[in-house]
């Protein structure tokens, strides 16, 4: 795996010298020199600050933004290693036939995202909880490609240390400046590999139940704007008329490594460059978003310092390097189109006050993920480390046994615990 080139916050698939790198670079580049000159600079300081804050034995991981000011840990390029389809009923499919093609619009689009919401919208049941059933059946199907060796002491260990949603990364990503939102991932270490599903917590679930109707409406923009701007394939047009159903997904799976923790996640993509010629997944791939039209340079600030954290986040996991954003006005009707290159978001970002930071985000997710394998000892599919995150405190984490937290399935388990060749591949 390590043969794929390393990244920067600026660099989507090119090499790490980007000019993120250049911009640092009078403090990078010297850093080794500087730091034996002048002990006590400011990066030194505030890494030692985090280890003192988090000693290695703590059961809490403070998440002050502070302690993770350090250089940009090493985060590769992430390589597509499979994808899979979920269609209009959910159901699994090891393959990419729910691929959708990027379209562009005109300059003045003139979407109209109320359309259909009465009368041509399926909604995913929200109140079903596939945790990662969907990744883990990806697992079984492509177990081969994710195990090198077969020895004897572990026939069946995959070679990662984290399976997780890509959605699970971001909320980490995103927690040094989330100042709202709490969040409980649930982890399970099972023959060597730790699995990440998230727990929905009691404040998520109220709003989920307490939805009001005109926020329902706006959750179906999202969707409908995908519809304007994605063809099912490559010489077709959007078919603005058609259902929209949230049953149905299209998932790359890509593995990468983030410091020493060798990740697999999937994420959702919303499609992808339908020009034969562009390059290869996941570099091919749009993700879209809708946002309220700016019109004053107060809520194009808003945009940079909240919005485009979590659009950052997201698409850098998995190495999207567009979002392509539908700006809508309180009418649900879309006004422009704007592209974000992920790579120059660092750029966007620089001149707003007190702003977001890729690298405090990368390096909590990196101290997160150490946090959880010091925790997580003891291998068992049934037991499940609990951690727990409000805003304003540290994470902590408890630990449960046999409970209502345990979520790998036992035809997972069952699975896991074959040969990947004793029978027939599903
Ligand atoms: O039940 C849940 N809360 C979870 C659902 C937790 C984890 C995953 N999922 C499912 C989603 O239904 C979806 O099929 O996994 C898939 C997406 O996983 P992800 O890519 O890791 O999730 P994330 O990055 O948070 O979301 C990506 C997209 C969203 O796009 P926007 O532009 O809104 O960020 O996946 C969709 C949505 O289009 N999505 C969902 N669709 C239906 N129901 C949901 C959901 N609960 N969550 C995300
Ligand atoms: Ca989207």
């Amino acid at each position: 795996m390590d043969h794929y080139r390393s990244r920067s916050p600026n660099s989507s698939y090119h090499s790490r010298h980007s000019a993120y790198d250049r911009e640092r670079g009078d403090r990078g580049r010297n850093r080794c020199e500087n730091q034996r000159l002048r002990p006590n600079n400011h990066r030194q300081h505030q890494s030692e600050l985090a280890a003192e804050k988090n000693p290695q034995n703590s059961r809490a991981l403070s998440t002050r933004r502070e302690l993770y000011e350090r250089d940009f840990p090493v985060y590769k390029q992430p390589v597509e290693v499979g994808n899979f389809s979920l269609d209009s009923e959910r159901r699994f499919f090891n393959d990419s036939r729910q691929m959708r093609y990027y379209v562009e619009p005109d300059r003045n689009p003139n979407f109209n995202l109320r359309d259909g919401y009465k009368d041509r919208f399926i909604k995913r049941d929200d109140s079903v909880k596939e945790k990662l059933s969907h990744i883990l059946r990806w697992v079984i199907a492509n177990r081969s490609k994710l195990t090198t060796r077969m020895t004897t002491a572990s026939p069946c260990a995959l070679d990662v240390d984290f399976v997780t949603w890509r959605g699970h990364l971001t909320k980490l990503l995103t927690t040094p400046y989330e100042t709202r939102e709490g969040w409980m991932l649930a982890a399970t270490k099972f023959r060597g590999t730790i699995y990440i599903s998230e727990v929905e917590t009691e404040a998520a679930q109220r709003e989920r139940e307490n939805r009001t109707e005109r926020h329902e409406e706006m959750m179906y923009w999202g969707y409908k704007f995908e519809q304007y701007m994605c063809a099912d394939n490559v010489h077709s047009a959007p078919d603005p008329d058609g259902v929209v159903n949230t049953n149905e997904a299209f998932c790359t799976v890509v593995q990468t490594r983030l410091a020493d923790h060798r990740l697999l996640f999937s994420g959702e993509v919303d499609c992808r460059d339908k020009d034969p010629s562009a390059p290869a997944p996941p570099t091919c791939y749009i993700e879209l978003k809708t946002s309220a039209e700016i019109c004053t340079p107060k809520q194009r600030s808003n945009l940079h310092r909240f919005k485009l954290l979590k659009w950052w986040a997201q698409s850098f996991l998995p190495g999207v390097p567009r979002v392509v954003a539908g700006f809508r006005d309180h009418e649900g009707v879309v006004v422009s189109v704007e592209t974000f290159h992920i790579s120059k978001i660092s750029q966007l970002i620089k001149n707003e006050y007190n702003c977001w930071r890729p690298t405090v985000c990368m390096n909590f997710c990196c101290d997160f993920l150490s946090f959880v394998k010091r925790a997580v000892t003891e291998d068992s599919h049934s037991v499940v480390y609990l951690f727990s995150w409000e805003p304003h405190k540290d994470v902590t984490y408890s630990v449960h046994r046999d409970s209502q937290y345990s979520f790998l399935p036992h035809w997972f388990i069952d699975e896991m615990s074959t040969r990947p060749d004793s029978h027939h591949q599903s």
